[in-house]
């Protein structure tokens, strides 16, 4: 039995839960429960704070998790990471007040920077050769500058809206992140086995994510310009319909081209399209 540790709650619980739901794994979780029993696959989910899933994982408490990457490198937990699940992206930057008079990375030598992440700042600035004062504060960090607690900040910055609000201007990003799925290094064989069939599943459902399934009825006589208008997996199905003038055409086409392509379809003649969701690709 493997045992998978996920955030309780915050940002990534949610996503989490349905990554597992569509690899067909499920659990009722009650809201203080700190383990649940999964149904379809062999694991239980450990439910813990995000802070404290690396360190888990490295220690073997559960097998696998699903983190920020933030965290693992914070951490410095010893894990082996499978693969990058597609969610949860953001970055961790440094950040300055709006009239700071920032020019380059220079600027911060003897300035004083808040942040939840003093082990990846640390590493930076040493590899940059830039000695400052590292604050280290838990949450409400992009307050820091404005009620004097320090110069600048280094924080996980998604759309920029806080920033913003805050009169802060990101300078550098430092460091790129995603939920990642991450092993306690040299588990037995059997466990290997087992997060294997795993990692298919779930990278079965990010290789489908922005994929369309599409099916329409075409006139015998455009089939020719439907092939080059649709993208396929390997190439369009076409199957014959009881009346000989007609086909009915099947094929994947990625989200970001799906409008320009169902325009061009029904320019020749194209009808009854149907576009359905994709779960999975199996490959
Ligand atoms: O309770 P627990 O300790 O488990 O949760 P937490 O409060 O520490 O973390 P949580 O749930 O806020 O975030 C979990 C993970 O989500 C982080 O470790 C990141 O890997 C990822 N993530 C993705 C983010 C964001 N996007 C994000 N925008 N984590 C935090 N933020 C915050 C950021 O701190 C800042 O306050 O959102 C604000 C910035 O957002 P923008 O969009 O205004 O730039
Ligand atoms: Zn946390």
């Amino acid at each position: 039995m493997l045992r998978i540790a996920i955030q309780a709650k915050g940002r990534l619980n949610e996503k989490t839960m349905s990554l597992l739901a569509n690899a067909g794994i499920t659990a009722s979780v009650g809201s203080r429960s700190l383990i649940a029993h999964a149904k379809g696959f062999p694991v239980d989910l450990l439910l813990l704070r995000d802070d404290d899933i690396p360190q888990a994982v490295a220690m073997g408490t559960a097998d696998l998790g699903i983190v920020g990457l933030n965290e693992v490198e914070e951490k410095g937990a010893d894990v082996e990471q499978l693969m990058k699940l597609g969610f949860g992206a953001c970055r961790i930057s440094l950040a300055v007040p709006r009239e700071s008079g920032y020019k380059s990375l220079d600027w911060f030598n003897g300035k004083k920077i808040a942040t939840s992440y003093p082990a990846i700042l640390s590493r930076f600035l040493n590899e940059q050769n830039i000695k400052a004062d590292i604050q280290t504060i838990t949450g409400s960090v992009e307050i820091a500058p404005a009620i004097g607690m320090s110069d600048a900040i280094f924080d996980i910055v998604s759309s920029g809206g806080t920033l913003v609000q805050n009169g802060l201007v990101e300078v550098k990003s430092v460091l790129d992140s995603e939920a990642v799925l991450i092993a306690t290094p040299g588990l037995s064989e059997e466990k290997k086995a087992e997060i294997n069939k795993l990692c298919f599943r779930f990278r079965s459902i990010i290789d489908s994510r922005g994929l369309k399934y599409v099916l329409m009825n075409l006139p015998k006589a455009s089939l020719e310009q439907a092939l080059q208008i649709l993208p396929a997996m390997k190439s369009p199905t076409v199957l014959p319909l009881a009346d000989s003038d007609w086909l009915s055409i099947h094929a994947v086409i990625p989200e970001n081209l799906l409008w320009e392509r169902i325009e061009q379809l029904k320019a020749i003649g194209a009808e009854g399209i149907l576009v359905l969701v994709l779960e999975n690709i199996v490959r």
